[in-house]
């Protein structure tokens, strides 16, 4: 007997079918679907503490979705050798003259790093060391951002549309958000007379 190979199925030597539960990846929007497929969503009121104008981002709509990511994770979070895959979809936008942005992380496990891939859109990386040096990559369609050991990272929406990004990451490096919380990133992607500008904070 033979089998055949379809996108819902996978064949041992044997050439009989596993048990295999198909994912995919729909290229235009890096939209994840498929079994184990987990959605996280970040609203206006779950970013207090974040932007630099808390009165600005009181006056908008508490409901309003800033970002959302579609996430795969195959393995407990607390797993050594394992990866995490996810999509993220940020909405254009301002809060003040801040672009709507992600929260931002370290690592909680410092060492582990992290791959970036922009799907759509226009963004701004922004990258800090744990000297407090930032610094800001280019995000557009097919931009590929290495994340090294050690560097907090966030994005930001600089254009007018949806940005989605694909990041790629060891399955036990954990979210430190309280580092980012109690200190922030010693920058901030501000749009300045109507241009993306990295602004130090004081
Ligand atoms: C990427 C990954 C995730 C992260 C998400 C949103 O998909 O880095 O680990 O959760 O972006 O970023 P944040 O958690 O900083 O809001
Ligand atoms: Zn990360």
């Amino acid at each position: 007997m033979s089998a055949t190979l379809t996108s819902h199925a996978v064949l041992n030597a044997e050439n009989s079918v596993i048990n295999y539960q198909a994912k995919s990846m729909e290229f235009t929007t890096g939209a994840l679907s498929g079994a184990g497929v987990n959605e996280v969503t970040q609203t206006i009121s779950q970013m207090s503490g974040i932007f630099r104008d808390e009165v600005a981002l009181r006056a908008l709509n508490q409901s309003t979705v800033i970002y959302r990511v579609q996430l795969l994770v195959p393995v407990p979070g607390d797993t050594e050798g394992g990866l995490f895959l996810g999509t993220t979809f940020l909405e254009p936008g301002l809060v003040g003259d801040e672009y709507f942005m992600t929260k931002g992380h370290f690592h909680s496990i410092r060492n582990r790093s992290e791959y970036y891939i922009t799907i759509s859109g226009a963004g701004g990386l922004v990258l800090m060391d744990e000297n407090r040096t930032t610094w800001v990559e280019p995000m557009s369609p097919g931009s590929i951002h290495y994340i090294p050991a050690c560097v907090a990272h966030r994005v930001a929406n600089i254009g007018n549309s949806v940005l989605s990004f694909i990041a790629c990451w060891p399955s036990d490096s954990g979210h430190d958000y309280a580092s980012i919380l109690g200190c922030g990133f010693s920058a901030r992607l501000r749009s300045i007379h109507g241009s993306p500008t990295l602004v130090s904070e004081q």
